[in-house]
């Protein structure tokens, strides 16, 4: 006869999480103090949203989470496909580079999908339940990682052996009492590949990412202007970045069945539109091509702004009339200075 909690970590796997993992919500004390430096730090930059609920993110059982929370289900869901383009080819897009958990459709109603069967299974047995994707606030990863899930690895991303990284988190909170998993203890070993790799030198220590240099946080976070000195090492990241995890030996000897990332196939417009026709859409068109997408989250101005400087990066003059354009008839001041400083740097590096 199964316990309860294993009829509910096999429930998760049929719905299609690859990993399931029970914590107990005692206290975060390490995490906790670590999340408090990070935001002192003032590492969160624009995201106030974090230090606001710092105190509840530690706290699952803080009366704005569920106060008579005992147990955590962490669920791990894998989107790394095997039609990805190519991470290391530079014309894998046309031009200019979206994160993977990107290129499919947004994640968040699928996940919520994912989790009401087992809301449903804690609910029959009397417990009451809340499931947290991304949006509520919790400290994912530290639960995750106290829920025996995988361990954060020093480009600060739950790792998950066998997986890898290219996974989103999902909690179940409850005041179900459910058997807990004990941590694990492998590690990055010596490995620094991805300390060495970030093109922003966005982490200031092994697992401390300072969020105002990392691309992912310049491209989707950050309103306004992007700080001259990183706009050239953003590269080729319109939206997002994977570096950091494409570089890491644990995401090349994964072993995930296809069918359960099937939901994250890449979309045709995310693959096939570039920062040439992301640059030209008004607001209308933007609207089309975001419905459904991550990528409504940076908006039109925060897209074509990554667009104009992925264009200046790319070294191909003949987006040269486009980029004068923007910089001249934009509606936005943020993408006008992006497609300025664009064109600027296109005749300064004197390539076709
Ligand atoms: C804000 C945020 C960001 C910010 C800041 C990221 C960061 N590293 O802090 C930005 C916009 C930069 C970002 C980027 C990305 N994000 Co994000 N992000 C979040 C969000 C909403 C909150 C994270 C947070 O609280 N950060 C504060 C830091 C301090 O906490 P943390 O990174 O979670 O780290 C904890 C543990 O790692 C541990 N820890 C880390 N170092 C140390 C050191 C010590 C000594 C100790 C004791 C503990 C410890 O404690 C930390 C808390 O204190 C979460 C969702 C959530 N609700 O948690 C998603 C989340 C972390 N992001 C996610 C993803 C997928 C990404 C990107 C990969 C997207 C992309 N491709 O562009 C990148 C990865 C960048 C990176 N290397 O971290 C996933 C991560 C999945 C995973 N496998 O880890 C999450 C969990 C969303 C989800 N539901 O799946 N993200
Ligand atoms: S996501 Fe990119 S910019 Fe951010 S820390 Fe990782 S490698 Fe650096
Ligand atoms: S690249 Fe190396 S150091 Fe970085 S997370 Fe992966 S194993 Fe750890």
């Amino acid at each position: 006869m199964s316990t309860f909690t294993e009829q509910l970590k096999a429930l998760a796997l049929e719905q299609g999480f690859v990993r399931a993992g029970v914590a107990n919500v005692g206290a975060l004390d390490a995490d906790a103090e670590h999340f408090r430096a990070w935001l002192a730090a003032g590492h969160h930059g624009s995201m106030a949203y974090l230090a606001e609920t710092a105190e509840v993110r530690t706290n699952l059982a803080h009366p704005s989470m569920l106060g008579s929370a005992r147990s955590v289900l962490a669920l791990a869901t894998a989107y790394a496909r095997p039609d990805d383009p190519d991470p290391d080819s530079p014309r894998a897009f046309a031009p200019g580079k979206i994160a993977r958990y990107a290129h499919g459709r947004d994640y968040h109603p699928l996940l919520y999908d994912r989790t009401r069967a087992l809301k449903r299974l804690l609910r029959e047995h009397g417990h009451v339940a809340r499931a947290c994707v991304d949006t509520m606030p919790a400290l994912e990863r530290a639960w995750a990682a106290r829920a025996g899930l995988g361990f954060i690895g020093k480009n600060a991303c739950l790792i998950v052996p066998g997986v890898g990284s290219h996974v989103l988190l999902t909690l179940i909170v409850t005041n179900a009492e459910l058997q807990p998993d004990a941590p694990i203890s492998v590690g990055c070993g010596q490995c620094t590949l991805c300390l060495e790799r970030c093109p922003t030198k966005a982490f200031v220590a092994e697992r401390k990412l300072d969020a105002r240099r990392c691309i992912s946080y310049l491209t989707i976070e950050h309103e306004g202007v992007i700080e001259p000195a990183l706009r050239e090492p953003m590269g080729p990241w319109i939206f997002g970045c994977d570096v950091c995890q494409d570089v890491c030996p644990y995401n090349r000897t994964r072993t995930v069945d296809p069918a359960l990332t099937e939901p994250f196939a890449p979309r045709l417009r995310a693959v096939e539109l570039g920062a040439e026709d992301l640059l030209r859409m008004d607001d209308a068109v933007f609207e089309r091509y975001s419905r459904g997408m991550p990528m409504r989250r940076a908006g039109r101005e925060g897209m074509a702004r990554n667009a104009a400087i992925v264009l200046g990066n790319g070294g191909d003059k003949r987006h040269l009339p486009l980029l004068r354009e923007r910089a001249e008839l934009d509606p936005s001041a943020v993408v006008r200075d992006a497609a300025g400083w664009a064109v600027q740097r296109l005749a300064d590096r004197g390539e076709t």
